[in-house]
């Protein structure tokens, strides 16, 4: 029986990430493999202390000693996190925007110059020209689907490129790999908000990306019911700074919400299918409906960067975003009329959701910027969730009708 447990335990610590290739597989397994010399638990516990008991006054027993420094929990998600996205390291945080908040205060310093897409989450606009612009940092939006807009936009003093791809709201791509070969020429850093494809979908540091960063809020966690963010990264020296940082501003997730992560992913492969799976069929019903004006969804041919998007994502996740005919008024009364969907703000979710951005989700960035970017008062964008796709269309088709 002993011999039995012994040879066990050689099997199942041989299962690290470098030994699992497939997603699924390293989704499942990376950062709970079970530990035979104690209770051998298959999930991760819960380790709620907030400090960690020592034998000796300056060696903590097992390496912890603070849960804000590190927490067996968290080191398990950011195990987990490193390997769904081929990266060396992950660190995990409160929200997506405290991992930005991090990262953008452990890298850069006052008189620093950052070029970002001009199509960014509300929120991360918001971050930026609101709170960072006062500590001395200096932000460009550039329409990045161009790479000739950023390397125009480069000043003595750029540190940094920032992009989503797809963006939030708008669905526009651009060329993570171009972006990142200027980038490096420049001895500047390229980051990639990861949050709409996904790690399942897209790899930013495979295409030459520095930084991927995620909300977990949404696709990684997926079912709405944590705030948490998350960086992934190849190089040492920087996961270090950031590792400091994340200590040193104290912006650190939940030992519950991290369980509650790393629940979410062992299922993130088989619902991100799930989810570009409905979306597919919603685009295409919406682009055939007489009411819609426009859809934006790169996984549709009619996208401008359908190509683009095909080669760099291995498939097209579940947002879109549509435009339809007559204005806000019935707009509204569109989104007044969803039973299914949920009138809320996020996404990535088991459940479909659908927002207004100009009213809701980007309604900080002033209007004549967002009309710039082409967030009209028309626009809606829907997550398109994981329920029956019948279900799904049957109430797109019903409140449109009341159009
Ligand atoms: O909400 P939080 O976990 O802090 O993540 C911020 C964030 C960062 N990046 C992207 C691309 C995002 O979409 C978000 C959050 N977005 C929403 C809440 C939303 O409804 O678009």
């Amino acid at each position: 029986m002993r011999v039995f447990a012994r040879e066990k335990i050689r099997k199942t610590n041989s299962l690290s990430a470098k030994s699992l290739h497939e997603f699924s597989t390293k989704a499942i397994h990376v950062g709970e493999e079970p530990d035979l010399s104690n209770s051998g638990d298959v999930t991760i516990p819960i380790h709620m202390s907030s400090t960690f008991a020592r034998k000796e006054v300056t060696k903590p027993s097992k390496g912890y000693e603070y849960s804000r420094t590190s927490n067996p929990t968290r080191d398990a998600l950011e195990k987990r996190l490193a390997a769904i996205e081929d990266a060396k390291f992950a660190l995990a945080f409160s929200s997506g925007l405290a991992a930005e908040t991090v990262l953008i205060l452990s890298l850069l310093k006052k008189g620093d110059h950052v070029i970002a897409f001009d199509d960014l989450y509300g929120g991360s606009r918001r971050l930026f020209n609101k709170v960072l612009e006062k500590f001395g940092l200096e932000f460009t939006y550039v329409d990045a689907r161009e790479t000739k807009n950023v390397e125009k936009s480069i000043k003595k003093n750029t540190r940094m490129i920032w992009i989503e791809t797809p963006t939030n709201p708008l669905m526009k791509i651009c060329d993570i790999r171009a972006i990142s070969k200027i980038a490096k020429r420049h001895r500047m850093l390229t980051v990639v908000d990861n949050t709409f494809a996904s790690p399942y979908f897209q790899k930013p540091l495979k295409l030459g990306a520095d930084i991927s960063l995620h909300s977990t809020t949404k696709y990684i966690n997926g079912h709405a019911d944590s705030i948490g963010g998350a960086i992934m990264l190849n190089d040492k020296e920087i996961y270090e700074l950031l590792k400091f940082h994340q200590n040193a501003i104290g912006a650190v997730s939940s030992p519950f919400n991290d369980f509650l992560v790393i629940r979410g992913i062992e299922t993130l492969a088989l619902r991100m299918e799930r989810h570009e799976k409905n979306a597919k069929a919603v685009a295409e019903f919406l682009e055939s409906h007489r009411k819609v004006k426009k859809v934006y969804y790169s996984g549709l041919k009619s996208h401008p960067q359908h190509k683009l998007a095909k080669r760099q994502m291995s498939g097209f996740s579940g947002m879109i975003s549509f435009e339809i005919k007559r204005g806000l008024k019935e707009a509204k009364r569109f989104l007044e009329s969803v039973k299914l969907f949920s009138l809320a703000e996020s996404l990535g979710g088991v459940e479909s959701l659908i927002e207004h951005p100009a009213l809701m989700t980007h309604a900080s960035i002033p209007k004549n910027e967002r009309e710039k970017i082409g967030i009209s008062d028309e626009l809606m964008r829907i997550s398109v969730g994981i329920e029956d796709i019948d279900d799904i269309i049957a109430d797109l088709r019903q409140a449109l009708n009341k159009v």
